[in-house]
């Protein structure tokens, strides 16, 4: 943590001689055409860019798109679950199950392949790993173009599904009844063959990026932890995807062809299915988290004015995440025929994940700990998503320890654990994410008050939806049933309620971002103090990011950043011009801490 007598003596040397502020030359935004365009060319100038930025921009509104209509989907299975006898929305049993098991299957698969699979990585990551580097742009620029587009189209297959027969299986799309129900299989399953491919391209993208972009004095060990997060999330998507990818086109056979590889009445093996799909789908919920927890790694830091704590271990850790996520897909089926030998290996290598996990939590505890922590709003997103993760992976234990999982298995217990780690913890750090950056990618400051209530209701409405759900788990209320016992009704009806606050915190979460687009104080180009480089270019930044090539420096040193009034924010400060080398345009120094 830097000194008070540190920060005073910044601050007059600052005042004796301005030019010892690291210059950060300013020009046009990315975010604006030049004069004089036309209205379509100015469609397409965003439709066929290859700027990382506005990729991720539109990748922002397509992920914030599907948020929503996955948000109205939740929306339906929690108000047909307000009674315990289905028919909210309709009078006829048989109707009001069909519609409850297509709502709720629509919520999963347009929350899962269309919302949180892409939304960080490509989003944010494609926003900010190129700065983050001090590089121009992605390896392959027109290759993450493409992966923009097929997302899109994959998003149009999503649609038509909606628009045909909608979709009923779960968005486990478990056979035999995925190959024999009546609903839009192929369309869904089409669709999220082709998001496959889009995440691939997504990940092919960051490998090579962050292997050979690496500017002169940023080693593996000197790289921002986001860094260490998304590369690792990458390494899954390009290894783990092409499974998912092989078992849709099996399935698409089955249910086409009629040729027999599921489906026992054709000599086929449903529990096949449901290793092929968790071979994919147990490390894909390690494409879910690592975005998130890399995020955390940068925000609790600058936000702490600290060093981060262990960052060699941080770093291990999401590759260790990434390699061990392979090896477990088995606790997924230790109710469905697997051998007990099987069973008991596979729990036992589910718990070796959770040791990379609680390092992660551990430091950045210890980060924080004597920090000067500011309680900004990415900070306070920052440290729910600590309360949240912990919950949703120490769940994760009981649901991995073969006697207790008889008992969950199927339950809402199950549902309870994967939203706190899913929603209670990536969203939850997106949001971190996007409130961090956000005067970075739009050059505008929100309002801080504001966005903090927003969290706080966010907060307490998420953990009202879902904390009474571990409890109906553990009585015994099995998952993706329409109707209940009259017992459970009093902890659904709380359920309910909590995503009614949710709604209005994430409602008021994006009412304080658009407002700061119109409204909001113009953003300084380092108003946080963080010392990575995408913080090292104007805000917002260029088309080019870096008029001048910035100083790679270490990026959890903030000796050298103080508050400066004059800039509304923080700068660097130079520490001598004459002895250290470290000037505004000199290349790479070597790196000291
Ligand atoms: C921290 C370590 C974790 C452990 C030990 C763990 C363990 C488990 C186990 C054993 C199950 C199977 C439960 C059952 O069906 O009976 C499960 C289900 C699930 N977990 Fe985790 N988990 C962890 C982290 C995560 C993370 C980080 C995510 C997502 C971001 C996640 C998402 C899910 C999902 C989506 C399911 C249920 C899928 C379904 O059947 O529909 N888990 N977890
Ligand atoms: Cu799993």
């Amino acid at each position: 943590m830097i000194s008070q007598s540190r920060e005073h003596s910044l601050l007059q040397a600052i005042a004796e001689d301005p030019s010892r502020k690291v210059f950060i030359p300013q020009g046009r935004s990315y975010l604006a055409n030049p004069p004089g365009m036309t209205f379509w060319q100015a469609v397409s100038s965003w439709a066929f860019t290859l700027d990382h930025k506005r990729i991720g921009v539109m990748y922002l509104c397509g992920v914030m798109s599907a948020f929503l209509l996955g948000g109205i989907f939740a929306g339906a299975v929690r108000l047909e679950l307000w009674n315990g006898t289905p028919g909210l929305f309709h009078d006829n049993v048989q109707q009001a199950q069909d519609f409850y098991n297509q709502m709720f299957t629509l919520h999963g698969a347009v929350m899962t392949f269309l919302f949180i699979i892409p939304s960080i990585p490509a989003a944010l990551g494609n926003i900010f790993l190129p700065m983050m580097l001090g590089a121009k742009d992605v390896a392959f620029p027109r290759m993450n173009l493409a992966s923009f587009h097929l997302w899109c189209i994959g998003a149009v297959f999503f649609l038509i599904t909606l628009l045909t027969s909608g979709l009923d299986t779960g968005w486990t799309f478990y056979t035999p009844y995925s190959t024999s129900t009546q609903t839009s299989v192929i369309f869904a399953t089409m669709g999220v063959f082709i998001l496959g491919f889009s995440s691939i391209f997504t990940g092919l993208n960051f490998v090579v990026t962050v292997n050979t972009m690496r500017p002169k004095g940023m080693t593996w060990f000197k790289m921002p932890l986001f860094m260490w997060g998304i590369y690792s999330t990458a390494i899954i998507q390009v290894l783990a995807t092409p499974v998912l990818a092989i078992t849709l086109v099996l399935l698409m056979c089955e249910r086409l062809m009629g040729i027999g590889i599921f489906d026992p009445a054709l000599g086929g093996d449903p529990v096949l299915y449901q290793h092929f799909f968790w071979f994919y789908s147990h490390p894909a919920v390690y494409i879910m988290i690592l975005p998130g927890m890399a995020i955390i790694s940068e925000v609790i830091p600058v936000h702490s004015r600290k060093h981060i704590f262990g960052y060699t271990f941080i770093a291990y850790s999401s590759v260790a995440i990434a390699l061990l996520g392979f090896l477990v897909w088995g606790h997924h089926m230790f109710t469905s025929t697997e051998s007990k030998l099987a069973a008991v290996i596979f729990s036992a290598l589910t718990f070796t994940v959770s040791i990379p996990s609680a390092i992660k939590v551990f430091n950045w505890l210890t980060t924080m700990y004597k920090g000067s922590i500011h309680l900004t709003t990415p900070m306070c997103y920052a440290l729910a998503f600590i309360v949240q993760f912990t919950i949703g992976g120490l769940t994760g234990l009981f649901l991995g320890t073969l006697a207790t999982d008889i008992h969950l298995h199927d339950t809402y217990f199950v549902v309870a654990h994967f939203h706190y780690v899913m929603m209670g913890s990536t969203l939850i750090a997106f949001l971190a994410g996007l409130f961090h950056w956000w005067p970075k990618m739009f050059g505008k400051m929100y309002s801080e008050l504001w966005g903090r209530i927003a969290c706080l209701l966010v907060f307490i409405g998420f953990n009202t939806t879902f904390f009474p759900q571990f409890i109906l788990g553990t009585r015994g209320m099995p998952r993706r049933y329409a109707a209940y016992k009259p017992e459970f009704q009093f902890l659904h009806q709380l359920s309910t309620s909590g995503y009614v606050i949710l709604g209005v915190g994430f409602s008021l979460a994006a009412a304080v971002l658009i407002y700061s687009l119109f409204r909001g104080k113009k953003a300084p180009d380092n108003p946080w103090g963080a010392a990575t480089l995408e913080w090292k270019c104007c805000s917002p930044p260029t088309t080019a990011n870096f008029e001048i090539q910035p100083w790679v420096g270490s990026p959890y040193v903030y000796d050298d950043f103080v508050y400066d009034p004059d800039e509304g924010g923080y700068v660097e400060v130079l520490p001598d011009l004459h002895r250290s080398g470290k000037t505004a345009d000199a290349p790479a120094a070597p790196v000291t801490h």
